[in-house]
């Protein structure tokens, strides 16, 4: 213990909220910051540390906030400055962390610097952005745009295309030009002085454009891929290492960057010297080992816990002792963790959702729980296009679905196995109208299943999913080897059980995790000595891990 560095942000478990969803307080059928306030007794009773909230800046909502047009004003659907202050004040209140997002890739395209970047090639804001001439009649490049379609759009009035790695309203700022970082870190450090505790930064491993040449095109695609230019370059890294003494040093924050990438990656990004980030998220375990084909994620195979295991254990291995790391499944990107890997069956809903939450909060690094998740929502499961308000599944169906290349029910079915909607349905806070999210008419439906699932409910449930999580949270804050244990891992030949240890000084805490729905042979707890200090079970049976079963064992040796 003595030589590991304690930190609050290894400690903390955070709760990511999606204001849009979570709880509207003036019936527009918008969640809002005075709905966040009005639930902050609801997270301090189930004991997280932190909240980070997804975008609530100023926003035309192409992409949900994601697309920023003034990065010092709120949401007009979300509130005021003054609602910011008071959810600020009232979290801080309470002993708890609130983390922004931070979105500085892009800007959204009404953005005061956009809109003077495109009027003219001679305007002075014209190198915040990514101008360049058109190649034979068409696009610079071949890239294409992470949301179907180039990622180049042609201005007409200056003739000159501009980046855009997301949708065509969310331009790509130009890391290079040092007044574009002048104006981000002042930006930050203005936040910073309000008193918030810490950044997640939305895709902060594709500012550094290294060069602009054509990408390699995967069989089968239509675009090629911008990564090889635009993904962890060393640019990236030297912005990140100015960003560090020009702002994050100041404070006492966490930050954690959303960077996808590999544990070499991650190794230099959250490296434990301080020079860059605290932490980032990692995809490869959701980003399906199995569903490399031409459209990207869109698929229906589900990834086998063998190789999702594999690349847990090998950050777990790679990362520890040198670079801080983050255990998540669920976000506003993803579907619904219980749907996805566990089973959202009445008989397996709750037992798989507890399941998977003990793995969240027995791994080593910081626990994100998505909102919600703590309830064991699931996918909604949407069976027409028309249902669906993502950005991404709009442009997805319109490139391979209307265009002829794809089966529309083929689509749809992949759809409602991993579109980012399944997530973003709202709250279920009780069993009342929209399940007590919205008095108006939801901007997204309420999941059907709300009179089964809500917090009410399972808040005056011991055994629901919510006392759980409570639980967990509270035995990573009673025990240091949750938070500072070494990582091993454990019976890396079966297919249905994860299991690892954890170690700190002479306490041993183990896990195991039955990801199916049978019974399974197991013996590894069988014979430990200690105290069990939490299960999805009442009882256990001899040699045998019953359907989803977890169980975590704290041992002390000699
Ligand atoms: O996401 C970045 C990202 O690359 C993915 O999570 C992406 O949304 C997903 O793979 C789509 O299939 C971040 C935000 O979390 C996301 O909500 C935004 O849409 C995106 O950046 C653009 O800002
Ligand atoms: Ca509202």
């Amino acid at each position: 213990m003595s030589e590991q560095k304690r930190a609050w942000w290894k400690e903390a478990v955070v709760y990511q909220i999606y204001p849009r969803s979570f709880a509207d307080s003036n019936g527009d059928g918008i969640g809002d910051l005075n709905g966040i306030t009005a639930h902050l007794d609801y997270l301090k009773d189930l004991g997280v540390d932190a909240i980070w909230v997804s975008p609530i800046y100023a926003s035309p909502n192409h992409d949900n906030g994601y697309d920023i047009s003034d990065y010092r004003a709120i949401m007009k659907e979300f509130g005021t400055m003054e609602d910011f202050d008071r959810l600020l004040e009232e979290t801080h209140r309470r002993g708890m962390k609130l983390i922004m997002d931070l979105v500085v890739n892009h800007s959204s395209d009404e953005h005061a610097w956009f809109v003077e970047s495109r009027k003219s090639r001679d305007n002075p804001y014209r190198d915040y952005y990514i101008w360049k001439d058109g190649k034979d009649d068409g696009p610079p490049n071949n890239w294409g745009s992470c949301f179907s379609g180039s990622a180049w759009e042609k201005d007409e009035a200056t003739g000159q295309y501009y980046l855009h790695l997301f949708t065509k309203e969310q331009p790509d700022l130009n890391w290079a030009n040092p007044a574009v970082r002048d104006g981000v870190f002042e930006m930050m450090t203005w936040w910073c002085e309000k008193g918030i505790d810490g950044f997640r930064m939305d895709v902060i491993g594709m500012i550094g454009k290294e060069n602009y040449n054509d990408g390699p095109v995967d069989p089968g695609a239509l675009y090629g891929s911008f990564a090889p230019s635009c993904m962890h370059t060393e640019a990236t890294h030297r912005y990140l290492q100015e960003m560090r003494k020009r702002v994050l040093d100041h404070y006492d924050l966490l930050t954690v960057g959303e960077t996808s990438g590999g544990t070499e990656n991650a190794l230099r990004y959250a490296s434990e010297d301080g020079s860059e980030l605290n932490m980032v998220f990692g995809f490869e375990h959701n980003d399906g080992i199995n569903d490399g084909n031409e459209l990207g994620k869109w698929s229906d195979h589900g990834t086998p816990l063998k190789e999702i295991r594999a690349v847990l254990n090998r950050r777990q291995m790679e990362l520890q002792g040198k670079a801080w790391n983050t255990v998540y499944l669920g976000n506003h990107d993803q579907p619904r963790q219980v749907s996805r890997y566990g089973n959202d069956s009445e008989l397996f809903r709750t037992r798989s959702a507890k399941m998977l939450a003990t793995m969240i909060h027995t791994l080593r690094g910081t626990p994100y729980v998505y909102q919600g998740e703590e309830l064991g929502m699931t996918n909604i499961y949407f069976t027409r296009v028309e249902q669906y308000q993502d950005v991404e599944v709009h442009n997805v169906w319109k490139q391979w679905v209307e265009s002829g290349r794809v089966d529309a029910q083929d689509m749809l079915r992949f759809f409602a196995r991993i579109a980012r909607d399944n997530a973003r349905t709202p709250m279920q806070w009780n069993a009342e109208k929209n399940a007590g999210f919205s008095t108006g008419e939801p901007w997204l439906p309420v999941n059907k299943n709300y009179l089964l699932i809500n917090a009410e409910d399972q808040i005056n449930d011991p055994d629901s999913v919510w006392n759980y999580y409570r639980k967990l949270i509270a035995l990573r804050h009673q025990y240091d080897i949750f938070v500072y244990g070494w990582f091993e891992p454990l019976l890396e030949d079966s297919d249905q059980i994860y299991a690892y240890r954890r170690v700190l000084d002479k306490q041993v805490l183990t896990v195991a995790l039955n990801w199916t729905d049978r019974k399974v042979t197991c013996n590894l707890m069988d014979d430990l000595t200690g105290e069990e200090l939490i299960s999805n079970y009442p009882t256990h049976q001899k040699g045998i891990l019953q359907p989803y079963e977890a169980r975590v064992i704290l041992s002390v040796t000699e």
